[in-house]
């Protein structure tokens, strides 16, 4: 009975770990995520924009996905964020049942989301990819687009929070695309400077027009392994949960049994 319960107490101490890892996690997760680095990928909170949307400094106008923040250019008029929902417009998510729109209605915004993460490998490659896509119209025909958006992903390698520092390495050179109407996949390479890293989706609207929206989702982060095929971020679950969350939880429960059961060897 003694080596079981020796067993059962190094478990207990190996659970409690990384209990104790994972709350320190979720602590500082609303202001600055932390990431657990999986294989050599860096996993993005909340990479699907699933799960509740939190009111941003409690403004109503200001619904982001949890693990992300919103960055909008003061000098132009803040646009409206929220969920956009598979079950109101199944266009405008790519995947899961929600994705990142942020908006407004006659006029114009340069405006997006970001996130920061921790625990990047210095001097390797980051890569993100984003899937986004615009709609811009002087009409109501929410199919066709007839406006003026353009749209770019980019990476700060030394893990800053300004979209327009130029630290900050944007896809196809800089050059923004104008993903209408449906999911177009974007793409960014950068030299890891620091041991922090921050992902930006950047929109603008060209144009006062009634309608000047952008959709983001299913957003991956990841180490480029030396030519080798990267393996896939962590999916999203039921929920809005990401496989290592669910890991976590897991862990808990376990330490949490084991601690009853030897309670009662006592
Ligand atoms: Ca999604």
């Amino acid at each position: 009975m003694k080596k079981v319960r020796a067993i059962a107490l190094i478990a207990l101490a190996v659970l409690t770990t990384s209990s104790l890892a994972a709350a320190a996690v979720s602590q500082h997760h609303s202001y600055l995520p932390m990431v657990a680095t999986l294989a050599g990928d860096l996993a993005l909170l909340n990479p699907g924009f699933e799960g509740a949307f939190r009111e941003v400094d409690g403004i109503t106008e200001l619904k982001v996905a949890s693990g992300w923040e919103p960055w909008w250019d003061p000098k132009a008029t803040r646009p409206e964020y929220k969920r956009a929902d598979l079950v109101v417009d199944p266009r405008r998510v790519h995947s899961g049942s929600a994705a990142q729109q942020w908006f407004n209605n006659y006029a114009t915004h340069t405006a997006g989301i970001y996130q920061r993460v921790i625990g990047v490998p210095v001097g390797k490659t980051l890569v993100f990819e984003t899937w986004v896509q615009a709609f811009s119209s002087g009409q109501d025909d929410f199919t066709h687009s007839n406006g003026r958006y353009r749209m770019r992903i980019g990476i700060d390698p030394y893990g800053g929070l300004d979209p327009e520092s130029p630290d900050v390495v944007w896809s196809n050179g800089g050059n923004a695309v104008e993903p209408y109407d449906a999911y177009q996949l974007l793409h960014v390479e950068a030299l890891a400077r620091s041991d922090r890293a921050t992902v930006f989706v950047w929109g603008q609207a060209e144009w006062p027009l009634k309608h000047n929206d952008a959709y983001c989702d299913d957003t991956r982060l990841y180490v480029l392994d030396d030519g080798s095929t990267p393996s896939p971020s962590p999916s999203p679950v039921p929920g809005g949960l990401t496989e290592e969350q669910v890991r976590d939880i897991v862990r808990q429960e376990l330490a949490k049994a084991i601690r009853a059961w030897l309670a009662t060897l006592e």
